[in-house]
C-alpha cells in the first residue's frame, strides 16, 4: 500500500525564444528519491512538460490525500510567477495541505519568501536532507518540526528547524520512474540526437563574485566515478541513449574522478557523446595532474565543454569577477580544447559594475579571437544581473541598483535583459549579437 502522498511540483520557466537545450527537474528528482527511500508516495508535476489545467486535474484526483505540496523556486525565469499561480490553485481547495517551498531563490532569500501570503514553509539548503524529516514532522508530533533541517514555517507563531548542513548525498540513482523519461531525451546539437541531461555533483569550489555557488555555504561534494558510471551505463542501455549532457557547476573539479569517468566509458564500451562545464583553471590544473585527460575526454566521446569565460579585460577578469585567470592563459586553454576537436561553448558577461565601455569592447574583440579557433566556439553573452546573496550584489547596490523586494518582482527578473541604471537596450542588443550557438542537428555516435 502506497504511503502517505507529497505532491512535487517544477513550475514552469519562461525562456527566451527558440531555446534548443532541454532540462529535467533534477531537484525534484534528488527530493523524491529521500521521500521514497522513507516510505512516501510521491508524484513529481512539472510546469515545463504540463499545462495550468494538467496541473488542475491533479489536484482534482490527489490533493485531498496530500500531506504537503513542495515547490522548487530559482530567482528569475518568470518561475516564481508561476510556482505562485500553482499555490493560488491549490490554496482554492478546501483541503490543501500546507505549502513548501525550496530551491536556489528560497536558500538566498529565505526570509523575504516566507513573508508572502501563499507560502506556509520554507526550507533552506539541500532537499534531500530535509523533505523526509518535514514529512514525517506533519504526519505526527509538532515537536519533531524543530528538528527539520533548513526549516521556518509559520504555524501559530514561527517555527524553526535546525541549520541545514550542505553535503551532496543521494546523487544518483534517481528516480526516473516518477517522470516520463522519453519526454526529457532531447535531439542536442553538438551532443547526439537521443540525449538526456544528468546531475553528478553539488557546489563548487571556485569563487566568481557574481555566482550563485558562493551563497548558502555552497560546498562541493560529488558521485565517485564508478558509481557515475554505473548510473550512466544503465540509462544508456534502458533508454537508448546517444548523449549525456551535465548540469554539474563545474563538472571537473574533481580531476581524477573526470580522467577515471572519461577511462571508464572506454573501457566498458560505453559509445556516448557528452558534454559539461569546466573552468579554465582545471585545464591548467590538470597539466600538471592529469596530462593526458584533455585526450582521454575527446577519446571517451566528450564533444563540447562549457567554460564561463566572462571577460576580455584583465582588469575586470582580477579586480572584479577574481576568475583567478588572464585572457591569454584562457586563449591557451581555448586552443588546447580546440586541439582535440572538441567544441568550446564560452560564455561572458557585460555590465559588471564599474566596467567602462572600452572594457566591454574588449570582451566582444576577444569573441572574435576566440571564434578563429576550428572547430568554431559557440559563444553567448548576457548581461549582468546582480543576483542575491553573491558579493557583487552589494557591490551593484553602491553602484544604484535597486533589487526587487518581494517574490512576484524577483519572478521577472533574469540575464537576457537590462536590470542595472549602468546597462541599457543597446547593452542587450549588442550582446545578443554575439550569441552564436550550433543548431544544426546532432551527429550520431
Ligand atoms: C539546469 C539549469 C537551468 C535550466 C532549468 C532548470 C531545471 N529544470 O533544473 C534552464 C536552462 C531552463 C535554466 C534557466 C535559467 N537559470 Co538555471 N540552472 C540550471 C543549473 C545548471 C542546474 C539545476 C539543477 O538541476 N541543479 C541540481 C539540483 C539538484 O540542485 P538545485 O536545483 O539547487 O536543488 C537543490 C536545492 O536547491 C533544493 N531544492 C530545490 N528545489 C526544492 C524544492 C523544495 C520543496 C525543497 C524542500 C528543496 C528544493 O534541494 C535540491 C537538492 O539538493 C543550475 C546550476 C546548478 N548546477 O545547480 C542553474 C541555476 C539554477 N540557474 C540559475 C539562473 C539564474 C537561471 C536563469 C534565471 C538565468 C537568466 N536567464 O537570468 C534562467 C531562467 C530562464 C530564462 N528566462 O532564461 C541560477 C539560480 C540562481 C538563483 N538565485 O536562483 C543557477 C543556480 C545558476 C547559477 N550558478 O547562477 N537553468
Ligand atoms: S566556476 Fe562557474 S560555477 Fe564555479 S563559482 Fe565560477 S561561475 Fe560559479
Amino acid at each position: 500500500m502506497p504511503g502517505p502522498l507529497i505532491i512535487l511540483a517544477y513550475p514552469k520557466i519562461d525562456h527566451e525564444k527558440d531555446y534548443v537545450y532541454f532540462w529535467t527537474p533534477f531537484s525534484l528528482l534528488m527530493l523524491g528519491k529521500a521521500l521514497l527511500d522513507t516510505g512516501f508516495e510521491v508524484i513529481i508535476f512539472d510546469g515545463n512538460q504540463a499545462s495550468i489545467d494538467d496541473w488542475e486535474r491533479l489536484l482534482s484526483a490527489h490533493i485531498e490525500r496530500a500531506i504537503a505540496i513542495g515547490i522548487s523556486i530559482m530567482t528569475g525565469g518568470g518561475q516564481i510567477g508561476h510556482a505562485l499561480e500553482l499555490a493560488v490553485r491549490a490554496k482554492g481547495r478546501p483541503c490543501c495541505p500546507p505549502i513548501v517551498y525550496g530551491g536556489p531563490h528560497v536558500n538566498v532569500l529565505p526570509g523575504e519568501t516566507l513573508k508572502h501570503p501563499l507560502v506556509d514553509a520554507i526550507l533552506q539548503g539541500p532537499g534531500q536532507n530535509s523533505i523526509a524529516p518535514f514529512a514525517r514532522a506533519l504526519q505526527g508530533d509538532p515537536e519533531l518540526l524543530l528538528q527539520v533541517p533548513g526549516l521556518r514555517m509559520r504555524r501559530g507563531g514561527m517555527v524553526s528547524g535546525q541549520k541545514n548542513t550542505p553535503r551532496a548525498e543521494q546523487l544518483g540513482r534517481y528516480p526516473w520512474e516518477l517522470l516520463d523519461v522519453e519526454r526529457y531525451v532531447r535531439d542536442d546539437p553538438g551532443i547526439a540526437p537521443r540525449t538526456l541531461n544528468y546531475v553528478s555533483s553539488q557546489g563548487c569550489v571556485y569563487k566568481c563574485r557574481f555566482c550563485y555557488e558562493l551563497t548558502y555555504e555552497g560546498k562541493y561534494s560529488a558521485m565517485p566515478a564508478g558509481r557515475l558510471l554505473d548510473d550512466v551505463q544503465d540509462l544508456h542501455g534502458r533508454f537508448h541513449l546517444s548523449g549525456l549532457k551535465f548540469y554539474d557547476a563545474d563538472w571537473f573539479i574533481n580531476l581524477r574522478r573526470s580522467a577515471e569517468f572519461a577511462d571508464g566509458l572506454i573501457e566498458r564500451g560505453i559509445r556516448i557523446s557528452w558534454a559539461a562545464s569546466i573552468n579554465p583553471n582545471d585545464v591548467l590544473k590538470a597539466r600538471k595532474h592529469q596530462p593526458n585527460l584533455m585526450k582521454l575526454l575527446a577519446d571517451s566521446g566528450c564533444s563540447r565543454l562549457l567554460m564561463g569565460v566572462e571577460s576580455g579585460s584583465d582588469r575586470v577578469l582580477s579586480e572584479i569577477v577574481e576568475k583567478d585567470i588572464s585572457t591569454d592563459g584562457i586563449l591557451d586553454v581555448a586552443q588546447e580544447i580546440a586541439s582535440y576537436g572538441i567544441r568550446g561553448s564560452y560564455t561572458f558577461i557585460v555590465g559588471f559594475p564599474g566596467e567602462s565601455e572600452a572594457e566591454e569592447a574588449a570582451t566582444y574583440r576577444f569573441i572574435d579571437r576566440l571564434r578563429r579557433l576550428t572547430p568554431t566556439p559557440e559563444t553567448r553573452v548576457h548581461v549582468f544581473a546582480p543576483y542575491p546573496g553573491t558579493p557583487l550584489y552589494e557591490r551593484a547596490i553602491q553602484h544604484g541598483f535597486c533589487p526587487p523586494d518581494d517574490l512576484e518582482g524577483w519572478s521577472n527578473y533574469d540575464y537576457y535583459r537590462s536590470q542595472t541604471p549602468w546597462t541599457n537596450d543597446a547593452t542587450v542588443s549588442r550582446a545578443k549579437a554575439h550569441t552564436q550557438m550550433v543548431l544544426h542537428p546532432a551527429n550520431t555516435r
